[in-house]
């Protein structure tokens, strides 16, 4: 294993080990609801937005507690995102991360409960002490992470992306929709990093920097997936996008030019990230990874 996959393994491991204590199960007759959630934020992933939480926490020297906790509400956020997204009145899809999704294991109704849980409870977490003991920089974090995940972010780019089924985008609608829908979130990731480690204005717009191009580059790199990869390799249903007509980066640039706009993202993201210098290189693998991944 390369030294960046062990990082990601081993970050992973502490991250699950972060949320499993955080979701605990009790023995009242509610206790579906937090097996359900534990179900989606404990089933897989590749857990890339912990990774950029606790990477980016790294470079101001934050305590790994923190960073952990802070990546455990990011996480929780995107989890709710998957399985509210697999609904039949979303996507209606019946495989998520190789598994059957929320709703197939559980039924409907719980699983609209059990995101609508997850994500209230991201910010349980945040809001808590535990998380940091100055209370500026967790309504900070409270504050980063709403506006990442609500209306002018993630369920934003989910509604023009709904509205998108009535007409074809061209290139800067996708982009914005992209954006909003994962880049937000994976800005926030990034960001966060910098709210913990009261980062200067000079580092945090260079995170941001970073964090745009690889949001970017991962949703070309998640098209180009549904487009060449196989329901085995990604471990959810591929070729939705070209059955359904959708717009898509892929669609509209063709394979060859989705691929090198990816790659130039990337390796524009890595160059914000000099600054740092050595501090930041799992990082820049991160930015490689992103758009080398096959799943
Ligand atoms: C709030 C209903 C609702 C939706 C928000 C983010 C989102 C919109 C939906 C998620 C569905 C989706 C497939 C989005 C495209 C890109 C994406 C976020 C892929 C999944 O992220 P990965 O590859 O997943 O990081 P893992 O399983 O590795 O965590």
């Amino acid at each position: 294993m390369t030294d960046f996959k062990a990082a990601l393994s081993d970050n992973a491991a502490a991250l699950e080990n972060t949320l499993d204590g955080l979701l605990h199960v009790g023995d009242g007759p509610e206790r579906q609801l937090v097996e359900a959630m534990r179900y989606s934020a404990l089933g897989g992933g590749k857990r890339i937005r912990p990774f950029l939480v606790v990477e980016c926490a790294k470079l101001f020297g934050v305590a790994t507690h923190s960073a952990l906790r802070t990546a455990a509400a990011v996480e929780m956020v995107h989890c709710y995102s998957l399985v509210h997204d697999d609904l039949p009145a979303m996507d209606d899809d019946e495989l998520r991360r190789g598994r059957p999704t929320n709703h197939i294991q559980f039924d409907e109704a719980t699983a609209i409960l059990a995101g609508d849980a997850l994500l209230t409870k991201a910010f349980e977490v945040l809001a808590d002490p535990e998380t940091h003991d100055d209370p500026s920089v967790r309504s900070n974090l409270v504050l980063a992470l709403a506006k990442a995940a609500g209306d002018h972010g993630m369920v934003g780019g989910q509604m023009l992306d709904l509205v998108a089924e009535d007409h074809e985008l061209d290139v800067p609608e996708i982009t914005r929709l992209q954006r909003m829908k994962t880049g937000e979130l994976i800005a926030v990731s990034c960001e966060s990093g910098g709210i913990l480690g009261k980062a200067s204005k000079e580092s945090r717009s260079a995170l941001h920097a970073y964090a745009h191009d690889i949001g970017l580059a991962f949703q070309i790199a998640d098209d180009l997936l549904d487009v060449e990869g196989t329901e085995e390799q990604v471990g959810k249903k591929t070729g939705k996008d070209s059955d359904a007509g959708k717009a898509t980066f892929v669609s509209l640039l063709g394979v060859e030019r989705a691929r090198q706009q990816a790659g130039h993202l990337s390796r524009q993201a890595m160059e914000h990230l000099d600054i740092f210098g050595k501090k930041s290189d799992l990082l820049k693998e991160l930015a490689e990874f992103i758009v080398g991944r096959s799943s």
